[in-house]
């Protein structure tokens, strides 16, 4: 190819793209586009990771916060359904906590049960901790679940660093503590993985990324997963607060820091392809990976409604208009972002003479620039050269800089200098000339003009607009 970007090795078969097109976790371009929903309807757990207190959301998939509503089976179908007739753009439900999904077989199976049966539109998808697959290897076949997440933090056999992360490990009727307990989960989750690989599910391994306990570690699993033939990996940074009352955060190990995690990303990437937009949503989770719209359904909502005047809600054939709908626009925007975007390129790839710029977004969706920066509560990084670019990662604050009508006067902008602070330029669809002034201070160019564009295409013009790539050559 004239711009010097290799084919990607590892092309994906027609059946795996088809599988992962409206996924938002499995397919980075599909996750501007199309939402998740889960339903928390897993409490119990099997074993105890010691960055998890379970009256926070699962760690495994979640963010620290207690979920707000556990529900029955039969409740999580309804609120699929009544939710899935609001926010069509909805493609997969998934069973993510607030425990795990295999430690509650019975409401587990059930769910999926009642789904196949009135919402056949939508994906299967589970997380779990690993320890229970092959029990339930069956049940996962028989109700087609296509995608399941499993979490393996350590490939170690001796069982030492799987000591440091897990308490204890309860199995038939029995609790390992220590390296016992590590070790027995570990040969279980390698088992287990093999049997979803060799049926043809796709699975993502997700690993949190514990500072000083298992950092040299994920390299060696980012190995095992390529070599069990795993679709995805998914490194998360471990978020640490005294107030979760985790193991961990009451011993002080320290949250990843976003210096941390990209280079523990880069350390992995060598062998294995990288999921980098994880937002480690909530138990209960509602809408796009970048939003989180739980708060506006409520149980009364749903609950005493017929299964009839909910499926007349849930409207199959505006949902599929709708779905059809986003695919005539992702191929118009992917038309209009020439290719930009070249998730495995290496630096060499990117850039003509090696050397790449941070240009961080925002965006609220459809790909496109379309968020002001005041409103902004995550920025989407890309690392841009003057032939192609790659997404990075994306970074939250707690605070948006404008915090609405009732807080007027109040803006804070140091957690999001922090946040940007690596970043060389800005793309936002609107930005006052007072965070601008401030955000010159970490020398971050903030720039307008590419707003309402496609986000990819214009990384690329601004990366080339501002940085002399010819230029930097002969310097
Ligand atoms: Fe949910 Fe997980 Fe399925 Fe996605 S989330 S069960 S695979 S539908 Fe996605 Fe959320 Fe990250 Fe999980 S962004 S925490 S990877
Ligand atoms: Fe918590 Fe999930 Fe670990 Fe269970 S598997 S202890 S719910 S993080």
């Amino acid at each position: 190819m004239s711009c010097g970007i290799t084919q990607n090795k590892n092309a994906l078969s027609e059946n795996i793209l088809k599988k992962i097109n409206n996924h938002p976790c499995y397919s980075q371009n599909a996750h501007q586009h199309y939402a998740r929903i889960h339903v928390a309807i897993a409490p119990a757990c099997n074993i105890q990771c010691d960055y998890c207190n379970r009256k926070y959301d699962c760690s495994n998939e979640s963010r620290p916060g207690v979920t707000s509503c556990r529900l029955t089976p039969e409740e999580a179908v309804k609120k699929v359904l009544y939710v899935g007739g609001i926010v069509k753009q909805m493609s997969v439900v998934g069973i993510a906590g607030p425990g795990d999904a295999l430690a509650n077989p019975k409401q587990t199976f059930e769910t999926f049960r009642l789904l196949k049966k009135y919402a056949p539109d939508i994906k299967l998808c589970l997380s779990t901790n690993g320890l229970n697959i092959e029990k339930y290897i069956d049940e996962i076949t028989k109700y087609n679940i296509e995608h399941i997440t499993v979490t393996l933090n350590t490939v170690d056999e001796s069982g030492e660093i799987g000591s440091k992360i897990y308490s204890w490990v309860y199995h038939e009727g029995k609790r390992y503590a220590g390296a016992q307990g590590a070790k027995l989960l570990l040969s279980k989750q390698l088992r287990g993985i093999k049997m979803l690989v060799d049926r043809g599910i796709l699975v993502k391994v997700n690993a949190v990324l514990i500072p000083n306990i298992n950092e040299d570690e994920l390299p060696k699993v980012a190995k095992k997963v390529k070599e069990l033939g795993v679709f995805i990996f998914n490194v998360m940074p471990l978020i640490s607060k005294p107030e979760h009352g985790t193991k961990f955060a009451l011993n002080g190990v320290k949250s990843a820091s976003h210096k941390l995690l990209m280079s523990v990303q880069e350390a992995c990437e060598v062998d294995v392809k990288l999921m980098r937009h994880c937002r480690q949503c909530r138990a209960d989770a509602v809408g796009l990976l970048g939003e989180d719209r739980g708060d506006e359904f409520f149980k009364k909502d749903f609950a005493d409604k017929s299964y009839e005047e909910l499926l007349n809600h849930y409207d199959t054939r505006g949902r599929a208009d709708t779905h059809e709908k986003i695919e005539k626009w992702r191929d118009t925007l992917s038309k209009a972002n020439e290719r930009a975007l070249q998730e495995e390129a290496g630096k060499r790839e990117l850039s003509s003479i090696g050397e790449t710029k941070l240009v961080a977004v925002t965006s609220r969706s459809d790909g496109l620039i379309n968020e002001h920066f005041g409103s902004a509560k995550e920025f989407l990084i890309y690392e841009a050269g003057d032939r192609a670019i790659r997404f990075i990662t994306h970074r939250k604050v707690e605070t948006s800089y404008c915090k609405g009508p009732d807080g007027c006067g109040t803006y804070v902008i140091d957690e999001i200098k922090k946040a940007l602070t690596d970043c060389d330029i800005l793309l936002t669809q609107k930005i006052g000339d007072c965070p601008r002034k401030e955000l010159e201070h970490i020398a971050l160019i903030c720039d307008e003009s590419f707003a309402d564009e496609p986000i990819e295409i214009s990384v690329l013009k601004a990366a080339r607009k501002y940085f002399s790539f010819e230029k930097l050559k002969v310097c």
